[in-house]
This record gives C-alpha cells, sequence and structure tokens, in this order.
C-alpha cells in the first residue's frame, strides 16, 4: 500500500509566544527536562506523581500491567476519587476555602466551602446506601449545571457506585438507551432549570425516559425551579431535600481499587449506539489531577472557570475531578452566554475575578462574531491564563482570544484530548512551551503521542494520523459490555496503538497540528486536504465568522470541496464575496483547495458539545436523506439549511 499523507501547506505559523517571564518564574512546572525525564520510563514517572499527588489507604503491588489493549494501572492500591477530592482537604484550614461558586443564570448564587460540600456530599451517600444502593451499581444523573450535580457525582463516589452523566440537554430517547445501557437503577435529576431566560423542564423528558426503563427504582428529584407543577410518581420519585433530611453527615469513603471503574459516559460514535467509555478510580483520578495542576497551572488563589457542561468529558474532569482534588475554587455556572446580553460570561469574569478560564474554540468564535466590544465592557485583568479545548482554534480564533480576552498577557492552553482520553494528551505546559497560534504543541510528559502515515510508520515532518503508542493511566479501559468494540475502535486501525480518529500535522519544529477528525479529511484528486485548513484560512478573511468544509462526491475529482459559511455580524452574503472568498482559500492553501460551492447560512449545524456536524452538511450536500440527528443542539437550522440548499442548486 502507498503511505499517503494529509497535507498541511498553510500551516507555516512564524509566530511564537515564549511564557511571559513573570508567569514562568511562578509557574507549578517550569522544568523544561520534564518530557525527557518521563520519557525514559513512563510508568515510574506516573507512579512517582501517583504517591506525591493522591492519598492512597493502601499502595500498589505494582505500576502497570499492559496486556494489549488492555491495561491496568497501580494494581493492588487502594483509594477513593471523593475522599481525594473532599476529606482530604477539610482535615486542613481547605475547609473554609469556597470549592464551588455558583451562578445561575436568573443571578441568584451559591458558595459552598469544602466543608459544605463534604457535608452535603456524605449525606447524600448515606441517602443512596439506604435506597440499596451498593458498590459497583450505576447511578444515571440527568441534572443542570447546579451544586447537586458534583454533589451527586462525589457522592457515588464516595460509595463506590458508577456514575453515568446523560447531558440535561439531550431528549427522552437518548437518556432512556443510556439508563438502559448502563442498567442503572437509581435516576437523579431535577424538575427543571433555567435557559435563556426560559425555564426547561427537566423533569418531562426524564418521565418519558422512564417509561421505557424498567430497571429504574427510585428517581430523586432536585427542586430548582421555584414555581412548577411537576407529576411525581409516589414510590418511585422523592424530592432530594425529603432524601437528605434526615440522612447521616457521616458517610465514611469507601476503599476502592485503583482499577475499580468510576464512571461510564457515553459518547456517540459515527455509526451505531452510543459507546460507554468506561474510566477506572486511580488512574483517572492522577491524570485529571497532574494535568489540572500542570496544563491550568492552578494555584491555591486562583478562581477557575471551566465553561463546560458537567455532562461532558471536560466537566467530569476539569470541572470536577481535577480541581477539586487539587483543593481549588470552581465557578460554576447555570446558563448560557448571551443571557441576558452577550456580555454574561464577561460580567461574570470581572464580578468573581476569575483567573483561569477555559473554554472551547466554538464559543470563542460566537463572540468574535458579536465583536469586541461586550469584552471591552468589562474589566478583565484578573486573568492570567487561558484554555481552550473541543475542536482545532485557528489561528485567527487564538490571537483574538489571546488580545481581548487576555490581554496579550495570558498563555494559551489549546488542549487536545478526547472522553477516551480522560485527560488533556497534546497540550503546551503554560511555563514552559513558546505556543504558536493554533498548535496544541506537543504530546504531554509519559504519554507517547505520534503522527504516523497510512501503515504506521512515524511522520518526522508532515501530515498523518494522531496516535498513542502504549497506555497511560486515565486512558478509558473498555466500553462499557462490549470489549471488542473497544478493540476494534481503537486498537485495530494500526496494530499496537491507540488510534485517536483525527488527523495531525507535526511542523519542522515538532509541534503538532490537529487537523480534525479523520473521516473529514476531503480528497480533491488524490489529494488529502483537511477541512482545519480550509476553515482556518476562511476564518482569517475579515468577512468570516464560521466555516465548515466538506467533500462532495465529484465525477471528475472524486471530492469537491463545499463550505458553509457564516458571516460576522452585518456582512452580507453577495457573489462577489463568494468570488472573493474561492480567490482567498486558493491564495493560501493553494488551487486545489480552491472551494467549488460556498453557501452561507446564518448558523451551522453543531453537536450539543458545540462541535460543527460535517456529517450532517455532507448529505446535504450530496442531497441525501440527513443520518442521524439524534445529538445537534438544534435540529431546526439543518431543516432550514436542508430546504434552502436543495432551492439554490435548483437555480
Ligand atoms: C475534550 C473533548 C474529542 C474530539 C477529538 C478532536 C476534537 C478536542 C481539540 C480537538 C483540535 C483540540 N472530548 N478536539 N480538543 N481538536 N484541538 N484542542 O472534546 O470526546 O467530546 O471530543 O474533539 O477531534 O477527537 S470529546
Amino acid at each position: 500500500m502507498e503511505a499517503k499523507a494529509i497535507a498541511f501547506e498553510s500551516l507555516r505559523e512564524e509566530r511564537l509566544f515564549p511564557p511571559p517571564p513573570a508567569f514562568a518564574e511562578q509557574a507549578n512546572l517550569r522544568d523544561p527536562e520534564i518530557y525527557k525525564k518521563a520519557a525514559q520510563d513512563p510508568a515510574a514517572f506516573w507512579a512517582k506523581l501517583a504517591e506525591e499527588e493522591l492519598v492512597w489507604y493502601r499502595k500498589w503491588d505494582k505500576v502497570l500491567e499492559w496486556e494489549p489493549p488492555f491495561a491496568k494501572w497501580f494494581i493492588g492500591g487502594k483509594l477513593n476519587a471523593c475522599y481525594n477530592c473532599l476529606d482530604r482537604h477539610v482535615q486542613t484550614w481547605r475547609r473554609n476555602k469556597a470549592a464551588i461558586i455558583w451562578e445561575g443564570e436568573p443571578g441568584d448564587t451559591r458558595v459552598l466551602t469544602y466543608q459544605d460540600l463534604f457535608r452535603e456530599v456524605n449525606k447524600l451517600a448515606s441517602a443512596l446506601k439506604k435506597l440499596g444502593v451498593v458498590k459497583g451499581d450505576r447511578v444515571a444523573i440527568y441534572l443542570p449545571m447546579i451544586p447537586e450535580a458534583v454533589i451527586a457525582m462525589l457522592a457515588c463516589a464516595r460509595i463506590g457506585a458508577v456514575h453515568s452523566i446523560v447531558f440535561g440537554g439531550f431528549s427522552a430517547e437518548a437518556l432512556r438507551d443510556r439508563i438502559n445501557d448502563a442498567q442503572a437503577k437509581i435516576l437523579i435529576t431535577a424538575d427543571g432549570y433555567y435557559r435563556r431566560g426560559a425555564v426547561v423542564e427537566a423533569k418531562k423528558n426524564a418521565d418519558q425516559a422512564l417509561k421505557e426503563c424498567p430497571g429504574v427504582e427510585k428517581v430523586i428529584v432536585v427542586n430548582r425551579i421555584l414555581k412548577t407543577q411537576i407529576s411525581m410518581e409516589p414510590g418511585r420519585d422523592l424530592w432530594w431535600q425529603e432524601v437528605m433530611e434526615g440522612a447521616s453527615a457521616d458517610c465514611p469513603a469507601e476503599e476502592m481499587d485503583a482499577e475499580d471503574m468510576l464512571f461510564i459516559l457515553y459518547t456517540s460514535g459515527t455509526t451505531g449506539k452510543p459507546k460507554g467509555v468506561v474510566h477506572t478510580t486511580g488512574g483517572y483520578l492522577l491524570g485529571t489531577h497532574v494535568t489540572t495542576k500542570w496544563v491550568f497551572d492552578l494555584k491555591e488563589e486562583d478562581l477557575y472557570w471551566c465553561t463546560a457542561d458537567i455532562g461532558w468529558i471536560t466537566g467530569h474532569s476539569y470541572v470536577v475531578y481535577g480541581p477539586l482534588s487539587l483543593g481549588a475554587s470552581v465557578l460554576m455556572y447555570e446558563g448560557t452566554p448571551d443571557y441576558p446580553d452577550r456580555d454574561r460570561w464577561w460580567d461574570l469574569v470581572e464580578k468573581y475575578r476569575v483567573t483561569v478560564l477555559y473554554t472551547a474554540p466554538t464559543a470563542i468564535r460566537t463572540c468574535m462574531r458579536w465583536g469586541t466590544d461586550y469584552p471591552a465592557r468589562h474589566d478583565l485583568s484578573s486573568l492570567r491564563l487561558l484554555g481552550s479545548v473541543g475542536e482545532p482554534i485557528n489561528p485567527e480564533a487564538w490571537m483574538w482570544y489571546y488580545k481581548y480576552i487576555g490581554g496579550e498577557r495570558c498563555p494559551i492552553a489549546d488542549t487536545w484530548w478526547q472522553t477516551e482520553t480522560g485527560m488533556h494528551i497534546v497540550t503546551p505546559l503554560p511555563g514552559i512551551t513558546a505556543l504558536k497560534p493554533g498548535s496544541a504543541t506537543f504530546g504531554f510528559p509519559g504519554v507517547e503521542v505520534d503522527v504516523v502515515d497510512d501503515v504506521g510508520n512515524s511522520i518526522k515532518e508532515g501530515g498523518g494520523y494522531l496516535v498513542i503508542r502504549g497506555p497511560w493511566p486515565s486512558m478509558l479501559r473498555t466500553i462499557y459490555g462490549d470489549p471488542q468494540r473497544y478493540v476494534d475502535q481503537y486498537w485495530s486501525r494500526f496494530p499496537g496503538m491507540y488510534f485517536t480518529g483525527d488527523g495531525a500535522a507535526r511542523d519542522k519544529d515538532g509541534y503538532l497540528w490537529l487537523l480534525g477528525r479523520v473521516d473529514d479529511v476531503i480528497n480533491v484528486s488524490g489529494h488529502r486536504i483537511s477541512t482545519m485548513e480550509v476553515e482556518s484560512a476562511l476564518v482569517e478573511h475579515p468577512a468570516v465568522a464560521e466555516a465548515a468544509a466538506i467533500g462532495k462526491a465529484h465525477e471528475v475529482k472524486g471530492q469537491a470541496l463545499a463550505v458553509f459559511v457564516t458571516l460576522k455580524e452585518g456582512i452580507k452574503g453577495t457573489p462577489e464575496l463568494v468570488q472573493e472568498l474561492k480567490a482567498h482559500v486558493a491564495a493560501k492553501i493553494g488551487a486545489l483547495a480552491r472551494p467549488d460551492d460556498i453557501f452561507f447560512t446564518a448558523e451551522l449545524p453543531k453537536t450539543r458539545s458545540g462541535k460543527i456536524m460535517r456529517r450532517l452538511l455532507r448529505d446535504i450536500a450530496e442531497g441525501r436523506a440527513l443520518g442521524d440527528t439524534t445529538t445537534l443542539a438544534d435540529p431546526g437550522v439543518i431543516a432550514e439549511l436542508k430546504e434552502r440548499y436543495a432551492e439554490e442548486e435548483r437555480g
């Protein structure tokens, strides 16, 4: 087989942002030799950190057992994730430190100190035990961004129950399938929550789902909405307050095996039913703890805000387990960034003096589109570090974030990782790494990240497939109930390597550039072009807010490029602009990448976590019936797009 690489010609970034000296001097991690040291013996590197950073009831007998592709870390070691997030802090002065500073969308606020959180978690843990939950049982959580979501997670971890969180915005069917696949016997939900000023009635969805969830014995309902009429099924449904009333505030943490399951989190594959990604206790906690400490450089006095919902892996790892195991103060916000106005996030940063902010490129591009006036209304000078996750951040968005949010002071940690990896995998270390806008830089120490060609040979410079050679502590252990799918999906494409499904390129300085999902790579006349590269070129154009590139079947070229573009506010999509944008891409990347079609749209179809669904755009461009749309944030967007596209094609 001929080994083919993915092109990335336009990624010739010359700008370099070394760590600001003042930042580097005080950074948690300052040793540039860390990469070399970790690579010499990765297992020993992780073992040393496990000993220094986590509290164990019993030390492991063996660091790693690797029977590809099945790994076990810290064999024989005993610990509890909740103990590491709470008990160890309440034994110190931190008991009076804010663990969670929460703001609801309507503006209501709550602060839970570590002692408060500890008490509530103990009570819920006692209550769950009373309801018959034992170690190993699965508990489904379908909650909005309220402190009870964190309490529920940690209560499960405390008693050794496995939590399975379903994003609060998912439909009844999605919830039903996930509850049944995990065979959860308890569901924790809420009557509703606030979103863009309106009430979303979560319990109604839950009731709909529960009609077909015979295994669920009890439903615990948080009363979030003040005036609401919801139905409670006698014998099955219990109000959170009632459950908590009289529950013991002393529920000792269960001694868990390092390899005991901590949680299941479902992630949708391109085909078939959602995959229940399984994470275990010791390795996962270690990975999230160490990356939070080094990548976000979290310090005792920081106020850290990760805007992700608890329903995603980013919420699990970087709202809850990483920061709380470090004893940090975490800001949590219930609502949308544009309510009551488009400066709500910046208002929150100013009000609480947020120091570290972690968000997604889709949010940054949306803010870019709204314009700089909104952030300019606020004092954002408390910020000292910014993070990005979820999609490639194109250099244009990177520079905007750097300038208008970070005030040209804050390093940006562009973190590449997945539900499956549990923790950051490709990321800068902000006290050490000189940044290039748009590059996630290097593999995390102790993780062997590589870029390979079609047949698995390492590519020193150029584009190919992102893989991880060998195990890392927080890797998924299997797919719940389907180990064969785990083997096929991740470990079969390149023998002996974990295949991420993403394309990546390595430049002459060894920096890694993420090129998007390989299913999204476009093949024009035998040349492979990454969606990310075309999109990035377009977003550089002053008229463009966001772009999604796809390949559409073409008789001669195999595939032709079609691009869906949203424009900045106030700009009109004229035929002249179409020509201009085509010429712009051709100039930037080459004539091969000149799009055949450019189609303007007010919105792009996105998943609920903000990733562009190119698969649906391909369906539209090729005039097919739309594939699975259940994970779309707003199904209306795609319906309208399909109609308009067909109209335009007709003439
Ligand atoms: C954390 C998360 C995983 C997929 C992954 C990539 C894409 C995530 C970045 C990124 C480029 C990044 N988990 N992705 N982070 N692409 N640069 N910094 O998003 O399981 O929901 O998605 O997201 O394609 O494979 S996830």
